[in-house]
Formats: structure tokens, sequence, C-alpha cells
């Protein structure tokens, strides 16, 4: 089948899964003129066999509340592909996980693990619970619950979890310690676990830190760097939070943050004092960012808007799947945005990205601009099957390598003819052609 058909007939055969279907309409886009030149890809079906993912589990959680009452949560783990390497992906915990949203994720996984330059496969899992509003009691029994069916299905040289929206170093390590208990061993099967038990320095900071990198690569391209530039920052996550230190730290100034109700805009900037705030009010306190303009009452507070409205020199969605439309990218053109580097999964919608490359701005999608978090995974997956542990300084030097190097592949395999980079075209057919041959020397399997 052309790519054309393998498109057509995923929509036909998986209906109700839009985030899937428009994760693989923009790789197959991409590398179509690529594929092309190699008819040994088409006689394997090899299109086809790269878009369905190798094995879904689909499984049932149980838990009890605080007050006795029990409750149930769908859980799933999407093993995409392992041509290169273990399984490897996060795990998302939110109400609109649905396994079409994880097929996405899973699906753009593989291309951003292969290109980290590590050999890892591609996956993702996550259940529809919501950490929100529950007791950390209530988090560590769901988290048990999930892994004790997880367990059997994952494993150090198989599959190995980490966090995403939802799950962090608390949920890590409540399913860590599950997973310990359940198999009576002590092995590397998760990562962004907690520094005293094998997890990595520099892992939480990465995905965040990554994203900068890369959007200085860019930048350097045209001559530019970030000091005294403008920069708008969506989430108040993980990501958005190292995000807006290393942003920081370089010299740019943070105008706004999000979380799913609405965003802060600080007119002085969100600076490192600010930014503790934050970081207390979201990890401490798990409270929410509208709290920000009782703090610092000259910042405003939009209810249930994006920031993308606010005029700035550079936009750094971190916080969720299409959440930057057509409309919010003209806004951003119009107000002069020169640059748009994703910390965020896919959070451009197809109309937006158009947007971008018509304006020939400087725009990198997540999969290469925040394969950043799990690059370092890859170095604490490294660190564990060594039995050793490097320090904050070694890794943050490999990540930054590591970015430079997914800038320079990017750049290898999207140039256009005129100059201008097309970041989504470069990174797809990079990460296409790694696994392509991985599979291809690997037989029908
Ligand atoms: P967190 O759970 O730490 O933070 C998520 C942030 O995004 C929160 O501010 C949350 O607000 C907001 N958010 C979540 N869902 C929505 C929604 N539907 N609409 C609007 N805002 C929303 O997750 P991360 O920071 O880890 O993840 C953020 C993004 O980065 C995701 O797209 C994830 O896939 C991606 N990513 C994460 C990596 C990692 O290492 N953690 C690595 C690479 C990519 P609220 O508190 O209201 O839910
Ligand atoms: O989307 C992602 O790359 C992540 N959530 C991190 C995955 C990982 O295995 O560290």
């Amino acid at each position: 089948m052309n790519a054309v058909q393998v498109l057509e007939d995923l929509k036909r055969r998986f209906p109700n899964e839009p985030e899937y279907h428009q994760a693989v309409e923009e790789v197959l886009a991409t590398i179509e003129e690529e594929y092309n030149k190699h008819p040994e890809f088409e006689k394997a079906n090899l299109i086809e066999r790269l878009c369905v993912p190798e094995r879904i589990y689909t499984f049932r959680v149980t838990w009890t509340d605080d007050k006795g009452n029990v409750h149930t949560n769908m859980g799933y783990r999407v093993q995409h592909n392992n041509a290169i390497g273990p399984y490897k992906g996060g795990l998302r915990f939110h109400a609109s996980v649905n396994v079409g949203i994880l097929k996405f994720l899973a699906f753009e996984q593989v291309f951003k693990n292969a290109l980290t330059t590590l050999p890892m496969g591609g996956a993702k899992g996550g259940s529809d619970f919501s950490p929100r509003g529950k007791s950390a009691a209530e988090v560590m029994r769901f988290c048990q619950a999930f892994m004790l069916e997880l367990h059997r299905n994952i494993g150090a040289d198989c599959d190995v979890p980490a966090g995403d929206i939802g799950v962090g170093g608390r949920e890590v390590g409540y399913m860590f310690g599950a997973y310990k208990k359940y198999t009576r061993e002590f092995t590397g099967v998760l990562t962004g676990k907690g520094l005293e038990f094998g997890g990595s320095l520099i892992r939480p900071e990465a995905t965040g830190y990554g994203n900068v990198y890369f959007l200085m690569e860019m930048l350097k391209t045209r001559g530019l760097d970030l000091k005294g530039k403008s920069v708008l920052i969506s989430g108040s996550g993980n990501v958005a939070q190292y995000t807006a230190e290393k942003v920081l730290k370089l010299g740019g100034k943070v105008l706004t943050l999000s979380d799913s109700d609405g965003f802060v805009y600080d007119p002085d900037g969100i600076d490192r004092e600010k930014l503790d705030y934050v970081m207390e009010l979201k990890n401490v306190y798990r409270g929410r960012i509208r709290e920000y303009v009782e703090q610092y009452p000259s910042a405003q507070y939009y209810e249930g808007q994006k920031p993308w409205g606010i005029k700035a020199d550079i936009a750094l969605p971190s916080a969720t799947q299409n959440e930057l439309n057509g409309e919010h990218a003209q806004m951003l053109v119009a107000n002069g945005c020169i640059a748009v580097s994703e910390g965020a999964n896919m959070p451009s919608t197809p109309e937006a990205v158009r947007v971008f490359h018509d304006a020939k701005i400087l725009y990198a999608p997540g999969k290469a601009a925040n394969a950043g978090g799990v690059s370092v995974s890859g170095l604490e997956m490294s660190q564990n099957s060594g039995r050793l542990s490097w320090s904050a300084e070694e890794v943050d030097r490999r990540l930054h390598e590591i970015m430079e190097n997914i800038h320079g592949a990017c750049v290898k395999y999207g140039t256009d003819p005129d100059g201008y980079v097309n970041y989504v075209k470069g990174a797809n057919i990079a990460g296409f052609m790694k696994v392509a041959k991985a599979m291809m020397a690997q037989g029908v399997i």
C-alpha cells in the first residue's frame, strides 16, 4: 500500500482516533518523497507496519478512595515499535486519556526516540485516572493497582515507562515500589525515579532544558540568541517550569504560564523568585495558576483562555496537544513572533503549522524539540545498567550534545531549496530512515 492508501485504511479501521490520524498524516506527508526512493520499503509494506502499533494492552484498574468507595479506571500500554531498542515512553494520567491519544503519543515517540541517537523503541501508556483533587494515599493506591496489571508487560530490557502529564516523581516512585514488590526485582524498569533509588540527575529538568537548547540552536541559524527576548510559555507543570528556568538563565523574559483553567500574564516578567513561587504552588500545594495573581497583583489572569494573543518574540507551548490553533498562530505571527518550539507533544494543529511555515518563522515540532526528556531517560537506563551515576554536569553536557545532534539531523534532512529549514520534514525523515532500516534488516516480524 502507498501512503495515501495506508492513511485511508487506518481512518476506516480506527475511526474514532483523530489525534492518531493527525500524527500519522503529518509524518506520511513529509516522508513520501524519501520513501518513494526506496521501492524495497513498499514491497515490505513498511509504512503500514510502522503506523500500526505492535501491541496494545488494555486493562481495568480498580482502587479504593479514602472514604472506602471503589472506583474503576481504564489502563493502557501501547507498545508501538521496538526496532531500534526496548519500548520506551511515558505514562499519562489524565481524564482525557483514551486509546487514540495514546496511539498518537506512542507513534510520535518512535520517531523522537530514533532522533535521540540512543537505542530506544517507542511506547506510551496511561489511564483516564486524574490525580487532580486526589489525596496522596489515593494516588498511591491507584499507582499500585495500575502496576498490578502493567508489571507483567514491562521490564528493563522490554519496555521502560516514565512520566508524562499527571505522572511525575511521586507517581513514578509509587509505581516503582509496586513493581519491585510484585516482581522481587530491583531493575531500571522505570525512568524519572528518585535520585536515591536509581534516578538520574537532570531528568526532571531535561525536557524543558532540552527544548531551550534546541531553541538556541534554531536562533543561532539566524544569528540570534535569547537575551532580552520575551517568551510565552503555556502549562505550569514539569516541562513548563524547567523551560522557564532555562529561559531566565539565558536572559529571556517569561511573560506567561497556564493550566487547564486559564493563563497568567505578568508584564514585568516571571522572574526567578516568582518561578520559585509557582514551583511550590504546583509541586507542593498542587494549586491552580490563578493563585499567582493573588501573590503578584500586577499580573492578570485570563480564565479559559490561551496565552497566544500576548505580544512576544517566542512561544514555547508546554501543556498539551492541539492547544495552539490556526488563529492563535496568526496572532503570534502578526505580533512579530520569530520562533515556536514545542515542549508539549503535538501542541500545534496542522493549520497552525501551515501558518508558521508560510511565515517562514523558526518552528520546531515536539518530537525534535522535547526529545531531551526521553534522552535523559535513556541516559538513566545506561546508568542503571552500569550500576553507576553520572554528575549533573555530565548528564547536562550529554543532553546538550544530543539536542545539537537532533538539530543537525533536522537541518540535514529538512532544508528546503530556498534555505528555509522545515524542521517537521527534517525530524520525520531522519527518524523514519533509522527505524525503517532497522525494520528492513530484521525481516517481517
Ligand atoms: P504535567 O502534568 O507536569 O503538566 C501539565 C501541564 O499542562 C499542567 O499545567 C496542566 O494543567 C496543563 N494541561 C494538561 N492538560 C491540559 C489540557 N487538556 N488543557 C490545558 N492545559 C492542560 O505534565 P508535563 O509538563 O510533563 O507535560 C506537558 C507536555 O509535555 C505534554 O504534552 C507531555 O506529553 C509533554 N512532554 C513531557 C515530557 C516529560 O518528560 N514530562 C517529555 C516530552 C514531552 P492542569 O494542572 O490544569 O492539568
Ligand atoms: O513524551 C515524552 O517523551 C515523555 N513523556 C518522556 C518519555 C520518557 O520515557 O522519558
